[in-house]
């Protein structure tokens, strides 16, 4: 059989036996692109096509393809011990010493972890641990929880609620109650760029935080969560002040924030967590995807010791997964981590390859189609949009396509369309909507980032000659 043809035996199978995640089963009938192996910021199919993967996966691969040391730990961990729990007053080397170690690269006072498999799982125990916290504390009127719109907090009921994808609300049947929702802080197309600063814009965006606590009663808002990056919204940028101003409403209103870092932590934002590259000073933070970089399914919730104490005075908690710290993936984990921190990547990050790849990734605003370019550390996103140069639209009184948005219309979406092109060119970019998004490796190397870049202004020039 030719590499061909047992791909198409691939889609002939997946198309009637694979339900997939986030797919319009119709559009993907037997076209699937079967992933087949990987080696730093490379992928090949099963055709044997190469493609430079710009999105690390979803967002996780933050080590690079390809690291013996992690499927070695692995093997080793497999063989020795392939399973215990963590209940019933037990523990697993790996797990004691990964929770140790993620004490040691977070932000002073987050001293305790509690592990999950997944982003969602860790968002599901986000909302266990926050009422818990505050039953303890004596307050059990405070259950609300803020979220903002175009969060994605994960796919479960809890992280559906909280997340602020309208498509998920529509298809998720009534969402857990007690979840109030404010605007996010998303400059293009929302701020209006004649009349405000993005200053102004984020003073404001942050300002519908402090009306929402008001109107709900602070006594009744246990948390406010948001990540410090909207990354499945659109790698979504706060304006410089945004931050600042939230936690200075949430301090006033002793209400926790939950910074969600399962895209962020781990140096994708050139710091171990995104909190601390905007100043955010959270009491929780859910993780995931980088704590493994994506080898094997593991997450977590970070507690500061404000909320761990509480907990750990408050008898049990009745809360666990059967993979709580399973020991396997807390050995991928340490392995990864080691890679992180000797490598120095999380620096090289901040200091190196991110300030390369955001400068890069900037030339790409001159483009005709590009309406905005935008980023952080090793996130970068594109607005593919018509260039607005009389500053008037038909459409002004709509929030995605105001005088400063100008989307093209056009069936598929140019995103989409940009995506296809964007793979046809051999390099993997996410499209939100007509938003093309980045998240690579922090391993890239200055040559695969200009080839990154070369390729998305290929696809740029192709799609063009399409629109
Ligand atoms: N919080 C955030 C901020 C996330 O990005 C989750 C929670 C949930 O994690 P799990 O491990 O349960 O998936 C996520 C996940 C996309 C995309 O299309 C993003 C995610 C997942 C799937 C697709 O960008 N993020």
């Amino acid at each position: 059989m030719s590499a061909h043809e047992k791909t198409q035996e691939y889609q002939r199978l997946d198309a009637a036996h694979y339900l997939h995640p986030f797919t319009d089963a119709r559009a993907l009938a037997g076209k699937a692109r079967v992933i087949a192996r990987a080696e730093g910021v490379y992928l090949w199919d099963s055709d044997g096509n190469k493609l430079l993967d710009a999105m690390s996966g979803l967002w996780c691969v933050n080590a690079g393809y390809g690291r013996e040391e992690i499927a070695e730990a692995v093997a080793e961990q497999l063989a020795r011990l392939p399973y215990y729990n963590s209940f019933f007053q037990c523990a697993t080397p790996p797990a004691i010493e990964l929770a140790a170690e993620l004490a040691r690269v977070s932000p002073p006072g987050f001293n305790r972890a509690f592990f999950t498999t997944s982003g969602s799982e860790a968002i599901d125990t986000v909302v266990r641990v926050i009422r818990r916290y505050w039953q303890l504390r004596g307050e059990p009127k405070r259950v609300n929880i803020i979220a903002r719109e175009n969060a994605y907090h994960g796919s479960t009921v809890a992280g559906m609620s909280l997340g602020g994808m309208a498509i998920m609300h529509e298809q998720g049947g009534p969402p857990m109650p007690g979840v109030a929702r404010i605007r996010q802080p998303k400059w293009f197309g929302e701020g209006d760029a004649e009349a405000q600063t993005p200053e102004e814009f984020g003073a404001i965006a942050a300002r519908a935080l402090a009306e929402k606590i008001d109107e709900l009663g602070a006594e009744t808002v246990a948390a406010f969560i948001g990540e410090p990056v909207q990354g499945a919204g659109g790698v979504v940028v706060p304006p410089p002040n945004y931050w600042n101003a939230v936690q200075q409403i949430c301090d006033e209103h002793s209400v926790p924030i939950v910074a969600d870092e399962v895209i962020c932590a781990f140096g994708r934002t050139g710091a171990w967590f995104g909190s601390e590259t905007f100043g955010i000073r959270p009491k929780l933070m859910p993780v995931a995807k980088a704590l493994t970089s994506g080898y094997l399914p593991m997450g977590g919730v970070l507690l500061h010791d404000d909320i761990a104490d509480v907990l750990a005075e408050g008898g049990e908690f009745a809360h666990g997964y059967t993979y709580s710290g399973h020991p396997v993936c807390a050995a991928a984990a340490l392995a990864n981590l080691k890679i992180l921190r000797e490598e120095k990547l999380i620096e090289r990050a901040r200091d190196d390859i991110g300030p390369y790849l955001q400068k890069q990734w900037q030339t790409l605003a001159d483009h005709p189609l590009v309406g905005e370019t935008r980023g952080v550390g090793m996130l970068a996103a594109l607005e593919i949009a018509q260039k607005n140069n009389n500053g008037n639209s038909k459409n002004d009184n709509d929030k995605n396509n105001n005088k400063n948005n100008r989307r093209f219309q056009c069936d598929p979406p140019a995103g989409i369309q940009c995506r296809e092109l964007c793979a046809a060119n051999g390099l993997v970019m996410r499209a939100v909507g007509d938003t093309m998004i980045i998240a690579p490796p922090l391993t890239i190397t200055r040559a695969e980032v200009d080839e990154l870049i070369n390729k998305a202004r290929q696809s740029l020039n192709d799609l063009a000659s399409r629109l």
